[in-house]
């Protein structure tokens, strides 16, 4: 059942290199055509489609654009922002491969300030360097594929009803004794009927103001 008072998922973009404001970074090429710097700051489209079907299916999930923040921000603090978010999970894009270093920086970042909450790598470059990443010990868990809409609800809800991982489609997670398990990629649906790409109503609709957010 949903808790209003709760997150399930929050849903955090990094700068590609966390913090740019402080170390030194080469800058990689920026296609002429593409509108953004080279923080990337610019979160993927999915993340809209993926947070409304899960809402749709009773979770709370809330988006931080963090690298924007930080962008736009010389003042913002991220450490004391994650601080004061609490999650059961939270998600964390590793789409594009620029932001290895950075979604990789922020995902320790969590772990280390919310121990008990499990860390989710998704997107394009996590879904093939699955294998890699949840050797990291701060990684948790790692969603597969360009469609995780409905792992995702499948991996909430094990997650709140204290079912096992193993049935979670597309799911590389790790055991308690620290063993990976690979789950299959059995989740690859024939149209996207299902989900609203993007889903802008999801991000236009009013906050409600008593979920804990900064
Ligand atoms: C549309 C598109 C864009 C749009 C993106 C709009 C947006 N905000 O997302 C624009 C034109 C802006 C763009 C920009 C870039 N793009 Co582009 N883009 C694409 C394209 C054609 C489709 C992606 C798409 O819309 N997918 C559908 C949407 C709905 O899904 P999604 O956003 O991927 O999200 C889903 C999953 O990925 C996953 N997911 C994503 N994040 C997370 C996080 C978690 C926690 C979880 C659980 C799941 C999850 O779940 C979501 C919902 O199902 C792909 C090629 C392709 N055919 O896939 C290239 C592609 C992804 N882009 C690519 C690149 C390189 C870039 C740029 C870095 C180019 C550049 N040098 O400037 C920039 C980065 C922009 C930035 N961050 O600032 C590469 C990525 C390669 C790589 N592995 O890094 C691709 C694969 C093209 C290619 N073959 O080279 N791009």
């Amino acid at each position: 059942m949903r808790n209003p008072f709760s997150l399930d998922l929050v849903l955090l973009h990094a700068p590609s290199v966390f913090d740019f404001r402080e170390r030194a970074m080469l800058q990689g090429p920026v296609a002429d055509v593409i509108p953004s710097t080279d923080e990337f700051e610019m979160y993927p489209v999915g993340l809209t489609s993926l947070a409304a079907y899960l809402e749709r299916n009773s979770y709370n999930v809330r988006i931080v654009n963090l690298a924007y923040r930080m962008l736009s921000d010389a003042h913002f603090d991220p450490e004391r922002y994650v601080t004061r978010l609490a999650s059961r999970v939270f998600g964390i894009d590793l789409h594009w491969l620029a932001h290895a270093n950075g979604a990789l920086a922020l995902a320790e970042l969590i772990k280390r300030i919310h121990p008990d909450a499990q860390v989710l790598i998704g997107g394009r470059s996590s879904t093939y360097y699955h294998e890699e990443l949840i050797r990291y010990p701060f990684v948790d868990l790692v969603l597969r594929g360009d469609s995780t809409e409905e792992p995702c609800r499948q991996l909430l809800h094990a997650l709140r009803s204290g079912a096992s991982l193993d049935t979670v489609e597309n799911l590389t997670w790790k055991r308690g004794d620290g063993s990976v398990v690979v789950n299959p990629t059995s989740f690859v649906p024939d149209n996207l009927d299902y989900v609203d790409v993007p889903d802008y109503r999801y991000i236009l609709q009013p906050r409600p103001a008593r979920l804990p957010v900064a």
